[in-house]
């Protein structure tokens, strides 16, 4: 059994759609960043660095409970524990992980940035705004180069760089991007939600999320985006 400690923002959710796929056994034990749940003492024994998803495994390597963090480190370690979406031939194999891992560098900070100088710094600051705007529309124009030579972003084969990077690129709509001028990357967003486990992951997204919204109510939340406060609390969790 699979238990995945997370909250389902996009790094949450590609470990849903690879536990979907895979027909793993699995629950989602539900984290509250919002709540500051990440900071609680047997959180981060999973998580030390504080952040979702964190996935337990209780038949782990060599028996017995195993505990992962990072997203992109669980998908490879699905992967190679269901024996699926992560290919065995070597090139297709490299290129799978250099395409996750461009998902991991690239797109997860950069969208993340943008989202943040967007939608919730404290002051308007022009110049974070339009570099990661600029950056994130980039990045949109990379997959949709890659898409135009491969048909699916890590090789020819659906995989866990696919994965990875669709729950980042999905609100394309919400960021003004221009469909029209990337149909390889619309192509590729059409075959993804025609997955069983892409459209389970939308719905059972929505719904952890509605799930977590009304157990915050009425309870304290901490300011998530104040990064000295967050140091303090890690500090304290961890008598540091
Ligand atoms: N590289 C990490 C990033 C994880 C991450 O940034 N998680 C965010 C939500 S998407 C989080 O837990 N934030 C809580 C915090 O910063 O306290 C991964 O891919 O797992």
């Amino acid at each position: 059994m699979i238990e995945l400690h997370s909250t389902p923002t996009p790094n949450g959710q590609k470990v849903m759609i690879m536990l979907e796929e895979c027909g793993l056994e699995w629950t989602h034990v539900d984290v509250s960043i919002r709540l500051g749940d990440q900071f609680a003492p047997e959180y981060l024994k999973l998580s030390p660095n504080n952040k979702i998803p964190a996935i337990v495994d209780t038949d782990g390597p060599g028996g017995g409970r195993y505990t992962m963090m990072e997203s992109g480190a669980i998908l490879i370690y699905l992967a190679e524990k269901a024996g699926k979406f992560l290919p065995a031939g070597e090139r297709d194999r490299f290129d799978t992980l250099q395409w996750l891992i461009f998902q991991m560098a690239h797109i997860g900070p950069m969208f993340g940035q943008a989202h943040h100088f967007n939608n919730y710094a404290k002051d308007k600051i022009q110049y974070a705004i339009d570099r990661y705007n600029n950056e994130q529309a980039r990045l949109y124009q990379v997959l949709e180069n890659r898409l135009g030579e491969s048909e699916w972003i890590g090789c020819a084969e659906y995989s866990i760089a696919d994965m990875a990077n669709y729950p980042w690129v999905k609100g394309w709509e919400n960021y003004g991007l221009d469909d029209a001028a990337h149909p390889n990357f619309m192509r590729w967003m059409a075959a993804m939600e025609a997955r069983p486990a892409v459209r389970r992951n939308n719905e059972m997204a929505a719904e952890i999320r509605e799930r977590m919204k009304k157990d915050a109510e009425g309870r304290q939340e901490i300011n998530i985006f104040d990064t000295k406060e967050n140091k303090d609390m890690l500090a304290k969790a961890t008598g540091s």
